[in-house]
């Protein structure tokens, strides 16, 4: 166990390398919300879903979508450890012609499974995918993880998606909540309280686990009771930092939608090594 949780953690420190590096070389992009989600997303790549690289659309694969598509660098980098694409193509984010284009694009990408940047939509599209799965396989069928931005469930249609994939049970999907108190321009709390989450999702018939979301050996463990737990969908509502990993991008929210420039890279990169 141990071992497996310190392959992860340098699985989540080589994809925060790999956001600063995109963002520096890109000019542009989103940190914050980028870093805060490594560690929950080294553990679904590298753990949790089945996956096959080589081929991208075998039926039998887990599905991620990223409903938070701002933070496409951490699914970008993810993508590229995992083997999905050359790591050099990292360097062409943002720019013109690039398949690593600002928001993920299932179009131009192998590994996107859905295209979102457009807030609020992923977990309606998601629960698609997972009650099609479902029909198609029954008992043990492909499971369909979302991973949402607290800012993000400020939206109504996240409620439409939860009160729908609890009336139907849908079990084999997981909604993962990076609950890092910051959106665009202030904190969750001041600009719209989403408190409290837990007792929200709860009244909407999903399975609640609630976890520090740096804390690989708490995400392992919440993703195996999602992975038990039978005729309802689970949230994990995972308390996170924007930023994570930087020090001065660290719960600053002025790193949302900032890039850095070339001596904070190098910083960055000094305290990720
Ligand atoms: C429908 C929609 N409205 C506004 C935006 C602009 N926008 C991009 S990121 C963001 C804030 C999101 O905050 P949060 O969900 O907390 O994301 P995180 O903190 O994880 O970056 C906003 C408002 C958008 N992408 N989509
Ligand atoms: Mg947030």
């Amino acid at each position: 166990m141990d071992q497996k949780i310190a392959f992860l953690q340098e699985r989540a420190r080589a994809i925060r390398r790999h956001i600063i590096t995109m963002l520096g070389e890109a000019g542009s992009g989103h940190p914050g919300g980028s870093l805060s989600a490594a560690d929950i997303v080294s553990v679904l790549f590298f753990d949790t879903m089945k996956l096959d690289p080589e081929n991208p659309h075998w039926p039998g694969r887990d599905r991620f979508v990223l409903s938070k598509g701002h933070a496409a660098p951490v699914l970008y980098a993810a993508l590229a450890e995992k083997g999905y694409f050359p790591q050099e193509e990292l360097l062409t984010l943002r720019k013109l012609g690039s398949r690593l284009q600002g928001h993920p694009d299932m179009k131009k990408l192998p590994g996107v499974e859905m295209s979102t940047g457009s807030l609020g939509q992923g977990l309606s599209a998601a629960l698609g995918m997972a009650l099609g799965l479902r029909l198609d396989g029954g008992e043990g069928a492909q499971r369909v993880y979302a991973l949402l931005g607290d800012g993000e469930v400020q939206e109504g249609q996240i409620w439409e998606a939860a009160m729908a994939a609890g009336h139907f049970k849908v079990d084999n999907l997981t909604a993962i909540l990076d609950y890092n108190n910051l959106q665009i321009d202030g904190p969750v709390d001041v600009v719209m309280n989403v408190a409290p989450l837990a007792d929200k999702w709860r009244a909407f018939n999903w399975h609640v686990i609630e976890i520090d979301g740096h804390d690989i050996g708490q995400i392992l463990k919440a993703i195996e009771e999602a992975q038990a737990t039978k005729g309802k969908p689970t949230i994990i509502i995972a308390r996170t930092i924007k930023g994570k990993g930087v020090s001065f991008m660290e719960n600053q929210v002025g790193w949302h939608g900032n890039a850095p420039k070339p001596e904070q890279v190098e910083q960055a990169l000094k305290e990720l090594a």
